[in-house]
């Protein structure tokens, strides 16, 4: 018997980040004022629940619980993402700085707790200035006054912003507004987006930095499915806790009526499309009131909350190709679980 040639349909993605507001490119928006933010979350919210599978971005994690919790996780033994790339960076940020020279600007998309870009400030020769951008806005502000303490003479310019919109970086002191570009984007945060969206995203990534830019890009590598299913699912329940936040965060800042033990976490490693996706499953029928509107939910129907694509080195290279980046080396641990590459904007790219 022989077996046609099997064509797989594409896979269509739910949207979860609006990206071609990233790729607005010239004269682009600048970003919302946080004084908007209740709104862009409403209208994302509200568009997230009316489709189909209902969606909701991951960002919404991130409120003041949610960055606790999340740091939480970090420390977990199932969650070998945090340590390994930290062991990485301690290993190798000598290089890595090296590569990018002296003086240099450093970006960083989604700096958190800033723990991993110590590490880089420490090798980096004079490193000029500092921008780190994040949504959480509380934990950004006490971060950058903590690092502009500790680098005395380094100009810490934060960036309260959702990166997955379009960026219009502060206004850096003259004497560097023309150095070299360091972009940082550590912590898999790449494997948030589904692969378009990462495209997408790196692209503006390349604009950002311009001529001679460079992005240190950390990524989890595709492995045994065990591993990254205990990594999602830790027996302390703090990832479920992580998840089921989001539903307690509309219920506080949308007026919504969620009722969090009515939901399911639920995650498993789907090893076709490479990635582990997160879901809130409702264990009944029932209606909740979001925004001000009506949403029904099925007993069963998911709520995907989160996607973390997992990547092969090949792939890796790959995605960075299509968005004008140059592999220049690319650094992973004993187990080849995650990785760290160095990437620089291709010679002749006009973005
Ligand atoms: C911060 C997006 C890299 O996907 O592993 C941790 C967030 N979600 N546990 C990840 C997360 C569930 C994390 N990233």
């Amino acid at each position: 018997m022989t077996a046609g040639p099997v064509e797989r349909a594409p896979e269509r993605y739910p949207v979860t980040h609006d990206v071609s507001r990233h790729e607005a490119g010239e004269g682009e928006p600048r970003t919302a004022p946080n004084d908007a933010w209740p709104e862009v979350l409403r209208a994302e919210v509200v568009a997230g629940l009316r489709s189909r599978p209902k969606t909701l971005p991951p960002k919404l994690f991130y409120d003041e619980r949610g960055a606790r919790l999340f740091d939480q996780i970090c420390g977990l033994d199932e969650y070998y993402l945090t340590r390994t790339e930290l062991a990485i960076m301690r290993a190798h940020a000598g290089e890595m700085a090296a590569l990018a020279g002296a003086g240099c600007v450093l970006v960083e998309y989604g700096s958190g707790e800033a723990l991993k870009v110590r590490l880089l400030l420490d090798a980096l020769r004079e490193p000029a200035a500092y921008v780190p951008i994040d949504i959480s806005a509380e934990q950004l502000a006490r971060v950058a006054g903590a690092i502009a303490a500790e680098y005395p003479g380094l100009a810490v310019r934060p960036l309260a912003a959702d990166y997955t919109g379009p960026l219009t970086l502060p206004e850096l002191p003259a004497d560097v507004r023309s150095s070299r570009r360091v972009a940082y984007f550590p912590g898999s945060t790449i494997g948030n987006f589904h692969p378009p969206e990462a495209l997408a995203f790196l692209r503006g990534v390349a604009r950002v930095c311009g001529d001679e830019g460079v992005l240190l890009l950390g990524a989890d590598l595709r492995k045994d499915p065990a591993v990254l299913h205990a990594a999602y699912n830790d027996a302390a329940g703090v990832t479920a806790a992580f998840n089921r936040n989001v539903l307690a965060r509309l219920n506080r800042e949308l007026g919504a009526t969620f009722d969090a033990d009515l939901f399911r976490h639920y995650a498993y490693y789907n090893p076709v499309a490479g990635r582990v996706e997160m879901h809130l499953v409702s264990l009944e029928e029932h209606t909740v009131r979001v925004a001000g509107e009506r949403v029904s939910l099925d007993r069963g129907e998911s709520i995907w909350t989160e996607s973390s694509y997992k990547y092969s080195p090949c792939e890796l290279e790959t995605l960075a190709s299509r968005a004008g980046f140059e592999v220049v080396r690319a650094w992973t641990d004993a187990d080849a679980l995650f990785c760290v590459l160095y990437l620089e904007v291709s010679a002749g790219r006009r973005g």
